[in-house]
């Protein structure tokens, strides 16, 4: 059976980052029609909200007020999750009860003072100052000496519970290796010592081959949709050079990943014609003081939309208790993605 004839009817794939499957259904599969974009009515937000407090100058929760700031500004997160000076400690019962003291940092990162935009109607400097200053928080954070991950990402959108429009990520470096990135490094790993190759370096030059995921590449980055997507239109966003961390990158690959990062996010936008809501991050080595040439620079979005701005997937039932499960393929939606226009539906 070759590829087109198995992945026409109901059929597996295999993840290999995280080593698991994901349920493909493709006859259950309907085209987001143009009939339903829907006339969610644009509101006209305001370029500077006084009630916000990720607005220059504004105060936040706990008494301390935002710098009249004009670019990129990070703050350490007033509700911290993690904190640096947590004891070390540790509680065992018969391997059953088991519990770890964790420490770490939590901060937020601000990506313009303009409360009115998003990345993808920021400009390329400003967006190439958010990747200079996650970057900078990278190689700070992960210098730290209890430190062995940092974890950038946006949360964005009402529908993925992110209260504030104003553009902003969060940075999150802990201790140990959270459950993500460490099923991701042990599979990097063993791929790397099994065959002397990085797994996304060889996993890229298939699906530059192949064409059929593709979204859209500039001269250093590659934005496709994973063979192995969960989320209708997951995407994987990959470095072409092989590096481990956001600071390794040149002047030249920092501003080619602003580029990409404003197209993913204006063809996002433009797919229903709304704010397209998402979960994104990147994944870099763990910052234990090993080399790790076995990583490989990514982010990682995970939109929640399915047919319109209003439908969403909803990871529940089958997918809670047994395994994800999508409708349209990875191929398809690949295709939408690639068929919107290049310029964002506000800016025309
Ligand atoms: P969201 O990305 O989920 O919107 O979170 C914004 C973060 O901002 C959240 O983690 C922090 C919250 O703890 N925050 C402050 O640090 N100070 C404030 O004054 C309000 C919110
Ligand atoms: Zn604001």
């Amino acid at each position: 059976m070759n590829f087109s004839e198995l992945v026409s009817r109901p059929h597996r794939r295999f993840n290999p980052l995280t080593r698991e499957w994901v349920l493909v259904s493709p006859y259950r599969s309907e085209r987001p029609w143009q009939g339903q974009v829907e006339n969610v009515p644009v509101e006209a937000a305001a370029a500077y909200d006084p009630n916000c407090y990720l607005c220059p100058g504004n105060a936040r929760a706990g008494g301390l007020t935002n710098p009249a700031y004009t670019e990129a500004f990070v703050f350490d997160n007033d509700f911290a999750a993690l904190q640096p000076d947590t004891p070390a400690g540790e509680v065992e019962e018969k391997g059953l009860l088991v519990a770890r003291s964790e420490a770490g940092r939590c901060r937020v990162v601000c990506f313009s003072p303009r409360h009115d935009l998003t990345m993808a109607r920021m400009s390329l400097p400003e967006l190439r100052r958010v990747v200079d200053t996650w970057a900078e928080e990278f190689l700070e954070l992960g210098s730290l000496p209890n430190i062995r991950s940092v974890q950038v990402f946006e949360n964005r959108g009402a529908m993925m519970g992110c209260s504030n429009p104003h553009p902003h990520g969060q940075i999150w470096a802990n201790q140990t290796l959270p459950n993500e990135l460490a099923q991701e490094q042990a599979s990097l790993g063993d791929y790397y010592r099994s065959h002397a190759a990085t797994l996304l370096g060889d996993y890229l030059a298939l699906e530059l081959e192949k064409q059929e995921r593709v979204v859209w590449v500039n001269e250093h980055f590659i934005l496709l949709v994973p063979y192995w997507a969960v989320w209708p239109f997951e995407t994987l966003l990959v470095s072409r050079r092989c590096l481990s961390a956001l600071h390794e990158l040149n002047d030249e690959e920092r501003d080619a990943l602003a580029d990409i990062l404003r197209q993913t996010t204006v063809r996002y936008d433009n797919l229903f014609k709304t704010s397209f809501p998402y979960t994104m991050g990147f994944h870099q080595r763990p910052t234990d003081g090993e080399a790790h040439p076995e990583f490989h620079l990514h982010a990682h979005f995970y939109p929640p939309l399915l047919r319109s701005a209003t439908v969403r997937k909803f990871m529940v039932g089958y997918e809670m208790l047994a395994m994800p499960q999508r409708d349209i393929t990875a191929e398809t939606a690949a295709q939408w993605l690639r068929e919107v226009p290049a310029r964002h539906y506000l800016d025309l």
